[in-house]
């Protein structure tokens, strides 16, 4: 989802050279990294958690019934600007993501902070949750995550009375990202929720897919998941969560606040001022011929939340 696409974009305010210039660029930051992966022991050490495992993992009733995609559309179609904007760059690049040592800090309006290393959150009982999830440039999938309920971390931090929102912040490692060397969106990438979005039991942080951890392009070693809202609020790679008063001002919704908004609830009533959102692409399909349905098909768990609110204006 960049700002503007190419094909809507004047030919007097970009030319192709510029796309090019860009996209050359990205390359060789991705290529000075690979130098450098190349002449440090972490490259190795980095991998050394992806393919690893899971056994035993309970089934949610609230999983679709819907076929799952392949392990292969999911994990070789991404969007990680971090790694660049291509959706096989994720694929191409992630895999230097350094993702042990790992900790996750919980913070601010909450009586007991805490930070949490990545082995203890792996202790959680963990369940498989399929989901659909479907990102606001009109395509979608069906994953089979392997994670926990967020509001287990709430429970254990007890939020105070003023904490509203919930901020999600995700990893900045310019030695393994080549995309934060551009300025796309302002990094970290900070995503947030409204407190009770975040303690419903739908809200799960995801540390794996299929039988495996969480592939390094679909946001190791932990990533969020709100399957209502569009893919942009599901952030990756997650390293801090601060429970706070006021309404957090979002990645996208910095970039382009015409175009994304807090909430960002699944629509098909409400357009992207650029494309309908009638309508999607269920990968791996090619057409975007199936309807979308509000709340991405969650309204019975979730509209309760949004009882009174104009959601043509809360968009
Ligand atoms: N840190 C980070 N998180 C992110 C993004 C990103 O660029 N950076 N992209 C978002 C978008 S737009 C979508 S659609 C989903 C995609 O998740 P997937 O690649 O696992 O399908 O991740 C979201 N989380
Ligand atoms: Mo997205």
């Amino acid at each position: 989802m960049l700002i503007r696409r190419p094909d809507d974009i004047a030919p007097s305010e970009i030319t192709a050279s510029d796309v090019y210039r860009r996209r050359r660029e990205f390359v060789q930051a991705a290529g000075m990294l690979a130098l450098g992966a190349a002449a440090g022991a972490f490259a190795g050490r980095s991998q050394a958690q992806q393919g690893v495992k899971f056994a035993g993992i309970a089934k949610s009733a609230f999983s679709t019934s819907e076929k799952p995609n392949t392990f292969k559309d999911i994990a070789g179609y991404n969007n990680f600007y971090e790694f660049g904007t291509d959706k096989d760059d994720p694929a191409a690049y992630a895999g230097r993501l350094r993702t042990r040592p790992w900790t996750v800090v919980v913070e601010g309006e909450v009586h007991k902070p805490r930070t949490f290393a990545i082995e203890e959150l792996l202790k959680f009982p963990l369940e498989e949750r399929i989901y659909r999830l479907r990102c606001v440039e009109a395509w979608s999938m069906v994953i089979p995550w392997i994670g926990f309920e967020f509001n287990r971390i709430a429970r254990l931090v007890e939020p105070t009375s003023r904490a509203k929102f919930v901020e999600f912040h995700t990893a900045v490692q310019p030695e393994t990202m080549p995309g934060v060397r551009l300025p796309v969106l302002e990094w970290p990438y900070v995503e947030g929720l409204r407190i009770d979005e975040a303690m419903h039991p739908l809200t799960i942080l995801s540390v794996g897919l299929y039988d495996q951890v969480l592939p390094n392009q679909c946001g190791a070693p932990i990533r969020l998941v709100v399957p209502w809202k569009y893919g942009f609020k599901s952030g990756k790679s997650i390293v801090r969560i601060r429970f706070v008063e006021k309404q957090p001002r979002i990645a996208w919704e910095k970039a382009a606040p015409h175009e994304y908004g807090f909430y960002s609830n699944v629509n098909p009533n409400v357009d992207h001022p650029r494309w309908s959102q009638r309508r999607e692409k269920r990968l791996p399909a090619f057409f975007a011929n199936r309807e979308t349905v509000i709340f991405n098909g969650y309204g019975e768990q979730v509209a309760k939340l949004y009882a009174g609110m104009d959601l043509k204006k809360f968009y």
